[in-house]
């Protein structure tokens, strides 16, 4: 079933083919044979021993037994969509891919987002990195962009990272703590590989805990290269921007809601997209011609390094939408298999020693998840254009391939398939000239491991400062070892002396003995201050009593989702309220799970209801959201101190929705 069709829908087409519904079917055995009993196995006697003849019961449950694969190794945890990109600009004039040249042609994807650290069942609103994987089904294959959303890297080559992926994962002696790098080995490991002090510095930042998985950037990180019609090579950096702007969450919130809602991440986004508010990136590249690979102060080769945006700026080439939940979690999230050697003419490699490795590591890793080198037949795996070679067999085959030919170079199948030209859209690697001794070093040029670290520091805000403050305090205080601890200090020491000073303070370590790297540029991209802010989709939580008369909440209502938000009321009961539905209870909700709180009812309502919109009020208060409130509802905010303060609305529902859209008020 190698062909496919290469039109937009054509993947959707594709998958439908494999698409079964059992409802309203006679339940079968996997044989087709009609099942006449699901209930009681085969017995001899309705007390006796069950027997082994009963092929139904056995078939049920030997399939039983081996419903689970391994997980992934690292990124267990995520969760994806179906969408499509459209291109705003052709790039003709740097690549030959096919994709990225006609602007009206649409390209199917799949995109998987995902934490690096945690088990599969892990809380999604950990600290961590966040994958980004985007399988793009183009009609010339399959090309995966299979990213992060921090433009770096922890190490510079591919042979330390079963090292930091060790030192990271839960303890092997007592396996805690999960999804977390708070803790000895971690920063053990950080400690003694300085290389990763750039990417710490991003891990430590409010961009490790994204308030939703639309509001994160996402980011190649290598180095790649585009390579024209003529042959000729660009250094390319790839980019998603979140149309919603990039943002956060605050640890204290984030913490809280692991438990709340450890699926935080997956029902935002599967929410999104089944309301019809369908998550959208641009698409961005940084482009430097070959000739300029010198002209910098890093090495365009290495990976825990970002091109500042203000000296290379991104050009927004494209946007992805993501319009689709899947079906079947398992078959197509779980099932798909990304890859950075899934390439398409047109996109090449560097020598990243990062990158090289990778090439190497990800069809390893799928031979043993998918059991088989037969995982590009998956459906959620197929091309979208046809697939033709000589390879044959192994677990789990589902191509029927026809005739005795299954070797090249042959006369009996007219020499076919055949290996096509460049013209004919073959893929040539770019012919880089290589020169070297074989020898197992590092590059001079890679050994700078500070001047970014600080050039992301020097470009925080002054809230940002703070969260990077108190994450390492933090994490540094979750380690046992005063060594570890120390040696941490130190090292940050050569980032910032009023970084590493405040969290020597807060663990009770020496102040740090490196001196900081003199480097005073900022690059306002990295703040996330100066993203987008928008009231689109932010959730905002309608605190309503039982004994209130729910007058004005219908037009409230109309006002907020007017200008985009979604209101959701909460009660204390799932009865409604002057003719409007409850969606949650004060037990089934809670204020972390929203981004902005209304109180429309008075603190007097009912015992119950003062408790807990007293609750819902503090808790956002305390994490820096919008809280707005009726001139009844004016009594809750007094209660809890906070009428007056930046981001505290009452009875003014336009200048509410504008708090929202500033997000948080950082100023209290
Ligand atoms: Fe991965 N990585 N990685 N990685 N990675 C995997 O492949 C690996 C790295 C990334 O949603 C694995 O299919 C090595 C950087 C994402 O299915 C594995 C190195 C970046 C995903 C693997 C890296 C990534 C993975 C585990 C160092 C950002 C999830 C399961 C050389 C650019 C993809 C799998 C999905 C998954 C290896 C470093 C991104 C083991 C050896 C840098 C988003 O093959």
């Amino acid at each position: 079933m190698g062909e496919g069709r290469t039109n937009e829908n054509s993947k959707n087409e594709q998958l439908e083919q494999f698409r079964v519904d059992d409802s309203n079917q006679k339940m079968t055995t996997n044989q087709g044979l009609k099942v006449s009993e699901d209930e009681f196995s085969l017995k001899a006697g309705e007390r006796g021993p069950t027997l082994l003849e009963d092929f139904y019961f056995r078939e049920k449950m030997t399939h039983f037994d081996h419903e689970r694969i391994p997980e992934r190794i690292v990124h267990a945890r995520g969760y994806a969509a179906h969408g499509e990109f459209e291109l705003y600009e052709s790039m003709k004039e740097f690549t030959r891919a096919k994709f990225l040249q006609d602007t009206s042609k649409k390209t199917p994807v799949f995109v998987r987002f995902s934490t690096v650290a945690g088990s599969r069942g892990s809380a999604e609103t950990v600290r961590d990195a966040r994958g980004f994987a985007t399988k793009f089904y183009t009609e010339e294959g399959n090309y995966d962009l299979v990213g992060n959303n921090i433009p770096v890297f922890f190490i510079q080559d591919a042979i330390k990272f079963p090292d930091l992926v060790h030192a990271l994962k839960p303890e092997p002696h007592n396996e805690m703590p999960q999804a977390a790098s708070a803790h000895d080995t971690f920063w053990d490991f950080v400690a003694n590989n300085q290389e990763a002090a750039h990417m710490v510095m991003w891990a430590m930042s409010d961009r490790a805990i994204p308030r939703s998985f639309r509001m994160m950037e996402g980011f190649g990180v290598h180095t790649f290269r585009f390579v024209n019609e003529a042959g000729k090579s660009h250094f390319v950096k790839f980019h998603w921007k979140p149309v919603l702007g990039t943002h956060g969450l605050v640890w204290d919130e984030a913490q809280t809601i692991s438990g709340k809602d450890p699926d935080f991440h997956r029902r935002d986004l599967y929410e999104a997209i089944e309301n019809g508010d369908f998550p959208e990136y641009e698409f961005g590249v940084q482009l430097v011609p070959e000739e300029d690979e010198f002209k910098f102060d890093f090495d365009l080769l290495d990976p825990t390094k970002l091109w500042p945006e203000e000296d290379i700026p991104v050009k927004i080439i494209g946007k992805l939408t993501l319009n689709r939940n899947v079906d079947n979690v398992f078959a197509e999230t779980e099932q798909v298999a990304f890859h950075p050697g899934h390439v398409v003419p047109g996109i090449d490699f560097t020598n990243d020693p990062l990158l090289q490795g990778r090439l190497f590591s990800y069809t390893d890793t799928q031979l043993i998840r998918l059991g088989g080198p037969n995982f590009h037949e998956l459906p959620i795996n197929r091309p979208v254009c046809p697939f033709h070679n000589n390879q044959r067999d192994g677990y789990g085959r589902q191509t029927i391939n026809v005739g005795r030919v299954s070797y090249h170079k042959n006369s009996l199948a007219n020499n076919t398939p055949t290996p096509a030209t460049e013209e004919e859209g073959g893929y040539v690697h770019y012919q880089e000239k290589v020169e070297g001794r074989k020898v197992r070093a590092r590059s001079e040029s890679f050994k700078d491991h500070f001047s970014q670290a600080r050039l992301f520091w020097n470009s925080m805000s002054k809230p940002e400062k703070d969260h990077l403050k108190e994450a390492f305090s933090f994490e540094l205080g979750k380690v046992k070892d005063k060594s570890v601890q120390q040696q941490v200090v130190d090292m940050f020491g050569n980032v910032s002396t009023e970084l590493a000073t405040t969290f020597a303070e807060a663990i009770g370590a020496n102040p740090p003995s490196a001196q900081e790297v003199d480097v005073t540029k900022s690059s306002p991209a990295l703040s996330m201050e100066n993203t987008v802010k928008k009231p689109d989709t932010r959730k905002v939580a309608i605190l309503v009593s039982q004994d209130g008369s729910g007058e004005g909440l219908a037009s409230l209502l109309e006002t907020l989702k007017g200008k985009g938000l979604q209101p959701e009321i909460v009660s204390e009961k799932l009865v409604p309220v002057g003719g409007n539905e409850i969606d949650h209870t004060f037990l089934t909700a809670d204020s972390v799970l929203f981004d902005a709180v209304y109180a429309v009812d008075s603190a007097d309502a009912s015992d119950v209801y003062k408790e807990k919109a007293s609750e819902f009020v503090k808790q956002a208060f305390k994490h820096y959201k919008p809280v707005g409130a009726t001139t009844a509802g004016a009594s809750v905010l007094e209660s809890q101190g906070v009428s007056g303060k930046a981001g505290v609305v009452v009875s003014d529902e336009e200048q509410f929705v504008e708090a929202v859209a500033a997000h948080r008020h950082w100023n209290r």
